[in-house]
């Protein structure tokens, strides 16, 4: 165990849905830190180079436009562990399999609009802090 450093993005469903407040509890109830965030608008760029892994799917252009809705804020978590740990609080990307008790499965209704997103290892977590906070 370690302390990591994690990126952590609010979509627009969440600001737009006034979420925010509950979201970010639940990270710092966790105990984690928050240790940078701004709101920002996301380029077409900026969001296929973020989801790079699935500009080929068919559903990337509804996903690109639905991340360009609105602001997001973009954060970066800080704790013991926190990729994973940021992982599990979020739920699973699939809202009907996102459990109860997890933002994703307490908040979300849709796949695309599921609130949250969270770096899914060390390697991408690096990377995806220096894409939106330089
Ligand atoms: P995660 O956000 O859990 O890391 P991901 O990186 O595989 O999941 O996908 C990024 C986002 O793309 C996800 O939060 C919602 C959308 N997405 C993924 N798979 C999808 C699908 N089968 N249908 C619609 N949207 C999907
Ligand atoms: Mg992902």
């Amino acid at each position: 165990m370690a302390v990591e450093r994690t990126y952590i993005m609010l979509k627009p469903d969440c600001v737009r849905r006034g979420l925010m407040g509950r979201v970010i509890s639940r990270i710092e109830d966790k105990g984690y830190k928050i240790v940078d965030a701004k709101m920002m608008h996301l380029t077409s760029d900026k969001l296929r180079e973020h989801y790079a892994h699935l500009v080929d799917k068919p559903f990337y252009p509804n996903l690109e436009a639905f991340m360009m809705s609105g602001p997001v804020l973009a954060m970066i978590v800080e704790g013991e562990n926190a990729i994973l740990g940021m992982r599990n609080l979020m739920g699973a990307t699939k809202f009907e399999d996102a459990a109860a008790g997890t933002i994703r499965g307490d908040f979300a209704n849709t796949t695309t609009e599921n609130l949250i997103h969270g770096s899914d290892s060390p390697e991408t977590a690096g990377a995806e802090i220096k894409r939106f906070f330089g």
